[in-house]
């Protein structure tokens, strides 16, 4: 993303600018003036979701999403790539936002989990009682399943807990919120790997990729608002980092994703043409970001589920095309989680298509039950990595096992 005079800038942005609300043309990447967030007085982000957001390509487009036929010719994605344009110093970039740094963002869930169902003030009343019956097993147990933990893990947990407590024979509530703590968080899982493959890699050439990230799962799961506040986050830790909207059967979809990188000032690779093939759209982003030398490369993509054969074909040629350029470090698939049983059926079907590296749970500040969590997991055997905790921009956080067991049991 080189620097050229402002003046020639400004005309190219209003170019650029006129193209895209023409809808004619060429990819456009909207770049910010830099990579790196400008500093900003503390206070002036986080003001909405991306939807409420200044930018003026915020038009609200994304309402009016109406099904459109994806044509289904392949691009063929060794031609040549569309021009990329490169926007400088836009205007709707005058006010970059600084996003919040991660740490500390897990506190949130305790605050959150409390107003969505006591899995954890229940669990220690039933506990504490001097005599534990039967029936008060099948109520824990009851409210173990219908916090989503699911069938095995709660089964691992009663064991446990109907061993330990017995063992311990105390009715003392704080030696049994420890108990509790502890079998907790053994069925999350401390020891999985949860860190984001968020650095540049060598290739077989010897040259250096940015680390690729594709984002895959259902419509409305939340992909490319989490793909938006994952920049935040990347950008909140120096990295550089690119954006590509290979959701590309709406053109809203590209248009959500453009306003979330405007704000932060990365840029964004994008068609503008609905229906273009994802997969190319996708080569492009990661071919940009490697010539940008950014470290990151997020892919958005369309979360369309009509079929597992056609689910497979989109996905499995996104992947293909995009390793010609980089290989992909991450796939993660995004659940809405509070669609419990739902969203487990469908992660079985992403997890068959795509090598899954990591799970996304969004909306974990509904209705969502956090044992969500646990279940998941246990179903995939891949860590959940980030949750999502609102529609707020910067509602994402590093997912953190004990975090997350204290805001269970707080
Ligand atoms: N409450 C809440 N809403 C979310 C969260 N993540 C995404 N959403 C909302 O879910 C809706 C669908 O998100 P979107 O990113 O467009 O989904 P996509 O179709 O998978 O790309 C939007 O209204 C988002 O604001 C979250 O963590 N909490
Ligand atoms: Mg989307």
């Amino acid at each position: 993303m080189g620097h050229t005079e402002s003046v020639l800038e400004d005309i190219w942005i209003y170019l650029v600018l006129a193209v895209v609300v023409i809808g004619g043309g060429a990819v456009a990447l909207f770049a910010g003036r830099g990579r790196k967030p400008r500093d900003l007085p503390p206070g002036s982000g986080d003001s909405g979701g991306a939807r409420s957001g200044t930018a003026t390509l915020d038009t609200g487009t994304d309402t009016a999403a109406g099904p459109v036929a994806p044509p289904e010719a392949d691009t063929d994605t060794t031609a040549p790539p569309p021009a990329v344009e490169q926007e400088s110093d836009a205007p709707q970039a005058a006010a970059l936002e600084r996003p919040e740094p991660a740490a500390g963002r897990m506190v949130r869930l305790r605050e959150r989990l409390a107003r969505s169902g006591a899995l954890g003030s229940t669990l220690l009343r039933l506990l504490s009682r001097g005599d534990i019956s039967e029936a008060d097993w099948e109520e824990i147990e009851e409210t173990l399943l219908l916090a989503d933990i699911g069938a095995g893990p709660t089964d691992e947990l009663m064991t446990a807990l109907r061993t330990r407590v017995k063992v311990l024979g105390t009715t003392d509530p704080e030696q049994v919120r420890d108990i509790l703590r502890e079998e907790l968080l053994t069925l999350v899982d401390p020891d999985m790997d949860r860190r984001l493959a968020a650095s540049p890699v060598v290739g077989d050439d010897g040259e250096p990729h940015p680390a690729t990230i594709l984002m895959v799962g259902v419509n409305g799961t939340g992909k490319t608002t989490t793909v938006g506040k994952l920049a935040r986050l990347l950008v909140a830790e120096d990295r550089d980092v690119l954006l590509g909207a290979a959701d590309t059967f709406r053109a809203a979809a590209a248009d959500q994703l453009a306003t979330w990188g405007e704000r932060v000032g990365v840029p964004v690779v994008r068609s503008d043409r609905d229906g273009a093939d994802p997969a190319a759209v996708a080569f492009d982003a990661v071919k940009a970001g490697r010539e940008a030398g950014v470290d990151v490369v997020l892919v958005d993509t369309a979360g369309r589920l009509q079929n597992k054969a056609g689910l497979m074909d989109e996905l499995g040629k996104i992947k293909r095309v995009v390793a010609r350029q980089a290989p992909v470090s991450e796939v993660l698939l995004v659940l809405d989680a509070t669609t419990g049983q739902n969203g487990m059926r469908q992660a079985q079907v992403f997890a068959e298509v795509v090598d899954v590296t990591g799970i996304v749970l969004t909306k974990l500040d509904g209705t969502a039950k956090g044992g969500i969590v646990v279940a998941v997991q246990r179903e995939l055997g891949v860590p959940v990595k980030f949750v999502g905790l609102g529609e707020g921009p910067d509602d994402l956080a590093p997912f953190d096992p004990k975090g997350f067991v204290d805001a269970l049991v707080s």
